[in-house]
């Protein structure tokens, strides 16, 4: 739903815009100062430079804070005196320059400097939109809405789906939209509503990602849902662990391409606090930095999913710092987008071939930054996620779920809380590879691993260990409480029916836990956590084993 800034980020971005107006009046009046004094004696010519920096700052950031007119008027007024203020770099004959700098007054140039400060009563109002699709917030049921004609179906998938932890409301056909209705994450809609008056029942539906029950493949059909906007097309719902999968799917995608976090460098105060203030207000987790000499530490402290930052900061090189980051192989894949005035693309791909990624052309509009950087931050998570998780379940690898176990333990051992370490393993899967197929195997797998996910907190850490065996890592969490939770999930995956060649079967899973803080190492938690998965095994399957150690 398109959402308007709150009026708490619209007061702050309107005080920033006045101080902004405050300080640029002074600096209009040393800008005509300085250019008197050029035109006036030789010796002062180098006053140009300072001129020609403020022009090039205004140019760059006035935009941004809602004065287009002036930053097109000052990027004019830089163009034009660039030339003069670079012969002043190269130690050119001053009188020579101040001359030209006399001609170039005479032919209008004066008048537009000293008229640039009534640019400053012209400012658009602050009233920037952006879609923020509804989010299912982290922790929160989500909630689901079914509409399918055929009864025995829906209770079906409406069962099913509970299973899985999720709140699901039906809605029969001919039905209004009824109020309160807001926090229906995803919808499920059969075909056959979505004819006629079926475009209506969509343009309700907003921004919600929208999976449609159609057994029709042909490519009209197909191609008419998709402009409606239907997200994926579902053949068999009553397959349930497919269907969830399906749902895990979009609202991940739906998550993840809203947030993000965004580290951002600017010399310029006013100008990074309204990009601070912009993308927060667009749901992005920011950290805003003035002193580019802190860099490292912050990059090493936020961790942020990219980089914005200015080109010219004072003392300092935007792409001087990029190629300085690049030394790290940490920060060797960190995206880093330069926001840029200089319309020159020479420069932009010597930027590029010094460490950047890409530009941003200043000024940015507040819709633009929010969505580019949503973008961006998306995408360097999904590559980051192909080098991190297991491509079939979505878990974390073997190496990197051990490397967090790790990290859980020393925060055990220095803040003297509880975790619990299970490992899990699927029962008798081998038969199930062997009856139905390795494809449906992997069904079964990713159906554990959907349940897992969405049924733990997401503070757990979430593993696939090996083929068919997972490992968990429950922060702050006592034993009775792990195993409780465990018991209802053994119950509850064994209750999912799954479908294949026209035949049905259910799989169960056995677990052994240990406390993680009762082991020395992480590793050695893990060992035991293993074994008491070896006992469950022997002692039937299906349940949950305490570690012999940690029983007393
Ligand atoms: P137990 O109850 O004792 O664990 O018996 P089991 O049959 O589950 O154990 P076993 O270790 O004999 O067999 C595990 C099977 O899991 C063998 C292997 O082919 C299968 N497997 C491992 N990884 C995958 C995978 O990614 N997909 C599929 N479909 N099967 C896998
Ligand atoms: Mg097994």
């Amino acid at each position: 739903m398109p959402k308007s800034l709150s009026s708490d980020v619209r007061k702050k971005l309107e005080t920033l815009r006045n101080r902004f107006r405050d300080k640029t009046i002074g600096d209009i009046q040393g800008l005509v100062t300085n250019i008197q004094n050029a035109s006036q004696r030789s010796e002062a010519v180098n006053e140009l430079v300072a001129a020609y920096q403020l022009l090039h700052r205004l140019a760059g950031s006035a935009g941004t804070l809602g004065f287009t007119q002036l930053g097109e008027q000052a990027r004019k007024l830089e163009v034009a005196i660039k030339p003069l203020a670079e012969q002043v770099t190269e130690g050119a004959d001053s009188e020579c320059i101040r001359l030209q700098l006399q001609q170039l007054l005479d032919g209008g140039y004066e008048h537009d400097i000293s008229s640039l400060g009534s640019f400053l009563g012209v400012a658009e109002p602050v009233s920037a939109q952006w879609h923020n699709p509804k989010r299912a917030e982290a922790d929160r049921q989500s909630v689901v809405l079914t509409l399918e004609p055929d009864h025995q179906l829906n209770d079906l998938i409406m069962q099913g789906l509970a299973l899985y932890g999720y709140q699901v409301r039906s809605l029969s056909s001919g039905e209004q939209w009824p109020d309160g209705m807001n926090d229906v994450d995803l919808v499920m809609i059969r075909d056959t509503l979505l004819q006629n008056e079926g475009e209506i029942w969509l343009s309700k539906l907003h921004s919600l990602p929208v999976i449609c029950f159609s057994s029709t493949h042909d490519f009209i059909t197909r191609y008419r849902l998709a402009r409606l906007g239907v997200d994926a097309c579902v053949d068999e719902p009553h397959d349930i662990p497919a269907l969830v999968d399906r749902v895990e799917q979009l609202l991940a995608e739906g998550l993840a391409t809203l947030t993000g976090r965004v580290m951002i460098v600017d010399d310029d105060k006013e100008l990074l606090e309204h990009y601070r203030l912009v993308l927060s207000s667009g749901g992005l987790q920011v950290r805003a930095l003035d002193d580019p000499s802190r860099l490292l530490s912050e990059l090493a402290d936020f961790r942020p999913d990219i980089l914005l930052m200015d080109v010219q900061m004072g003392q300092y090189d935007g792409p001087v710092l990029a190629r300085m980051l690049r030394f790290q192989s940490e920060w060797l894949s960190l995206p880093i987008i330069f926001f840029s005035s200089e319309e020159d693309r020479d420069l932009q791909l010597d930027v590029l071939a010094r460490g950047g990624d890409d530009f941003v052309t200043k000024p940015v509009s507040d819709q633009f930054l929010v969505r580019t950087a949503r973008i961006r931050c998306y995408r360097a998570r999904q590559l980051d996620k192909l080098v991190s998780l297991d491509s079939l379940t979505g878990l974390l690898k073997h190496a990197l779920a051990k490397t967090e176990l790790n990290r859980e333990h020393a925060r055990c051992a220095r803040y003297g809380h509880s975790s619990v370490v299970a490992m899990l393993d699927l029962d008798h899967f081998k038969q199930v590879n062997d009856s139905y197929g390795h494809g449906t195997g992997d069904v079964v797998i990713k159906a554990l691993s959907n349940l897992l996910r969405h049924r733990l907190r997401s503070t757990d850490i979430i593993g696939r260990y090996g083929g068919e065996e997972f490992v968990l890592v429950m922060p702050e969490c006592v034993m009775n409480e792990a195993v409780e939770i465990l018991e209802a999930l053994c119950q509850d995956f064994a209750r999912l029916v799954f479908n294949a060649e026209s035949a049905e079967f259910s799989v169960t899973f056995s677990a052994g836990v240990a406390a993680l803080n009762a082991y020395e190492t992480g590793e050695q938690a893990i060992e035991a956590a293993d074994k008491a998965l070896y006992q469950r095994k022997r002692a039937g399957r299906n349940g949950v084993t305490v570690a012999a150690g940690d029983l007393s």
